[in-house]
């Protein structure tokens, strides 16, 4: 019998390893994926909602999967363990970023793309020590008092013509103010002005769009010399308006030291004292401060004012969780009084409404792309050196593992545990973790914290008729932020 099985063992043997060969010949020990087709890889997979393509393809090959995204090696985490070891266990190795070719030059002096070497390591310094640190952030949340007030009175004006408020719309205006009065101490946008808030935001959903969008050059570097898209020429003319915006506010504070007028410590102010101080190893020229404003301004704005966007939208779909959240408001703060940042640790489901809403619609789905240039040895496999890792948050937020009854929104689930949405707890992680954790982190929670707050403590709301009875349009438009595709309209009724 064994010697009537043999050779059709051996050959079945040896065909499988050439097929195994073959297929695999240059992929041995890294994370599986799908099966490359040439030269595009499996860049045909990824569609226009990468998060969900990539969220479809782990459930096949795991929590960590490798594709050949044209010539690059993509890695992707899907799961808290997998996350973990590369934002954790490994986070010196992958700290680098994959840089997008539409950055061209602004990735020079850029926080979000510099690599880990001293110079990067300097800035987040001053982010975390002077920024971002939260006695600068008490300073002046004075300002931020004031702009929040502005908000609730602008929605006070539509409630009383009658008007349904764009709710992403007021939020960005918002947050772009928010940031601008903690960097500059003044409005950039006004909520009142359409014209002149409409064009800043388009250039910054502009330049996140395009910063977000897979692009020939990133999946074949060979060719990104050529830009055949035009992004990086697209992206270059956005970035010049910005430094235009920026470069009036620092020349008038230059002049302003200049004749001895009084400090206003706001983060202008530090930078500025730091350029002055003897330590050269950030940097702080005028291309580097052009760089940070647009860093802080694009990563600071659209995330923020989207968490918003969605959060009203899951409540507004959520009679019970709303009802819940404006009872809280009522009980610990009334609608008397404003609210302050320092209210918010006693707010513990409008935490929870805040954290539900960053495990259904993570701002940055994949996190900012890392790179490496070594090989790595993760949960058995290898990382080749040149990978570029997403983390895909987005799938995170919906696997059923972690999470009972996913699709539901359903704050309640964070009122039991304690989850840190920090960077702490590997379930939760909207922000990144490790060294390159986002690092506006401090203000974006409050920011969100204190408008959600404020919108719902003034106001009860509403949807409009004909959207209450087809319901609410969930779509998702991809970018470096996850935005809903379909803007939110509600109506106000003052309390
Ligand atoms: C809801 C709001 C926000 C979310 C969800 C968010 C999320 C993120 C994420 C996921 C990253 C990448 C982290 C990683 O690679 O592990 C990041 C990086 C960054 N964020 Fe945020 N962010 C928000 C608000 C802000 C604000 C308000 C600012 C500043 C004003 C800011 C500034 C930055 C910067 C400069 C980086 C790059 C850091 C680096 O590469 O070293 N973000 N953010
Ligand atoms: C990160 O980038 C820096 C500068 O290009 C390089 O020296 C360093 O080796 C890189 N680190 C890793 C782990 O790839
Ligand atoms: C190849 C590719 O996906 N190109 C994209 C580059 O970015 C723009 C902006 O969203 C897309 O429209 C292109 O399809």
């Amino acid at each position: 019998m064994a010697s009537v099985l043999f050779p059709w063992l051996a050959w079945l043997l040896v065909s499988l390893a050439a097929v195994y060969l073959l297929g695999h010949g240059r992929r041995r020990g890294r994370p599986p994926g799908p099966r490359p087709l040439p030269v595009i890889g499996s860049l045909h997979l990824l569609g226009n909602q990468p998060h969900r393509s990539l969220a479809r393809l782990a459930k096949v090959h795991g929590p960590l999967m490798s594709l050949h995204l044209g010539a690059v090696t993509t890695v992707v985490a899907s799961s808290p363990a997998a996350a973990q070891e590369f934002l954790q266990r490994h986070d010196a190795v992958f700290s680098n970023r994959s840089v997008p070719d539409a950055a061209g030059d602004h990735s020079r002096n850029s926080l979000v793309w510099l690599p880990n070497a001293p110079r990067w390591r300097a800035l987040r310094k001053i982010m975390g020590t002077e920024l971002f640190a939260p006695h600068r952030l008490d300073a002046l949340q004075h300002l931020r008092r004031d702009k929040v007030r502005e908000l609730v009175d602008h929605v006070g004006r539509l409630a009383r013509r009658g008007e349904a408020v764009n709710i992403g719309r007021v939020a960005f205006t918002t947050c772009v103010n928010l940031i601008s009065c903690t960097i500059f101490s003044r409005d950039l946008t006004s909520l009142d002005d359409d014209g002149g808030s409409g064009e800043f935001q388009e250039v910054v959903t502009d330049i996140m769009e395009a910063g977000g969008s897979p692009n020939i050059s990133d999946f074949f570097p060979a060719l990104a010399a050529a830009d055949l898209q035009g992004w990086r020429r697209r992206l270059g003319r956005l970035f010049a308006r910005l430094h235009r915006t920026f470069d009036e506010e620092i020349d008038a504070r230059l002049r302003g030291r200049e004749t001895g007028g009084p400090k206003k410590n706001d983060f202008l102010d530090l930078l500025l004292d730091a350029a002055e101080d003897g330590d050269n190893t950030a940097r702080l020229d005028r291309d580097t401060l052009r760089s940070l404003f647009t860093d802080l301004f694009g990563a600071g704005s659209d995330t923020s004012s989207s968490t918003l966007e969605w959060a009203m939208t899951e409540l507004l779909q959520s009679p019970a969780s709303m009802t819940k959240a404006c009872d809280e408001l009522a009980t610990v703060i009334g609608s008397k009084r404003s609210i302050e940042e320092s209210d918010i640790d006693r707010l513990p489901y409008l935490q929870a409404v805040v954290k539900e809403t960053f495990r259904l619609h993570p701002p940055v789905p994949l996190l900012i792309p890392r790179h490496t240039k070594v090989d790595t040895k993760i949960m058995g496999y290898t990382i080749p050196q040149g990978s570029r890792v997403f983390i895909n948050v987005w799938a995170m937020g919906r696997d059923k593992e972690t999470w009972p009854e996913p699709k539901k929104f359903m704050p309640e689930r964070f009122l039991g545990r304690t989850v840190d949405l920090r960077g702490g707890d590997f379930d939760l992680i909207p922000f990144g973790a490790g060294r390159r954790i986002c690092p506006g982190m401090p203000l974006a929670i409050r920011m969100v914290h204190l408008i959600l707050a404020s919108l719902l403590n003034q106001f009860t709301w509403r949807l409009p008729d004909e959207v209450e009875r087809n319901g609410v349009d969930m779509a998702e438009k991809f970018g470096v932020t996850l935005t809903k595709a379909v803007p939110l309209c509600a109506f106000a009724t003052p309390l």
